[in-house]
């Protein structure tokens, strides 16, 4: 039986139980995860602020992650049909945040987004620590 392949992006900065949620329940779509992580630029332009960790530390901390198979760096994200492609995937798979926004990829691909962990992020972690200091 051939592999179902799941393809997820993201920034994964400061990685926390967010992202190891979305991950497993990604893993459970499937057989194969290949994850897209940001490129230090595109976060930049995404969000307006450099990742706290820099592409090369996020790329190794996603790969050591037991649900995922293969990362890859996402440079735009006008890409994103592109990348499905690449790596054929059979479903593209997003947090509920980006609800919507990825539907016109469902003629070359199955779309699911998934429920976001609720009370946490990089940015309310940033803040939490600036307020520490
Ligand atoms: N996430 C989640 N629960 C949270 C925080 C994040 O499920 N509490 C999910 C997001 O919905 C996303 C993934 O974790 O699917 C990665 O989150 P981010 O690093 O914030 O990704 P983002 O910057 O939104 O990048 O091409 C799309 C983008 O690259 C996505």
């Amino acid at each position: 039986m051939t592999k179902r392949r799941v393809i997820t992006f993201g920034t994964f900065d400061v990685l926390h139980m967010g992202h190891i949620n979305i991950l497993k329940r990604a893993k459970k779509e499937g057989d194969y995860l290949i994850v897209g992580v940001s490129s230090d630029e595109l976060n930049f332009s995404k969000k307006n602020r450099n990742p706290v960790y820099s592409y090369k530390h996020r790329k190794k901390l996603i790969k050591s992650i037991k649900y995922v198979d293969k990362v890859f760096k996402e440079k735009s994200l006008e890409l994103k049909a592109d990348y499905i492609k690449k790596y054929k995937a059979d479903v593209l798979l997003m947090g509920d945040d980006w609800q919507g926004k990825f539907d016109h990829f469902k003629e070359l691909c199955e779309v699911i987004y998934l429920p976001r962990t609720p009370s946490i992020s990089t940015t309310e972690i940033i803040e939490i620590v600036k307020q520490r200091d």
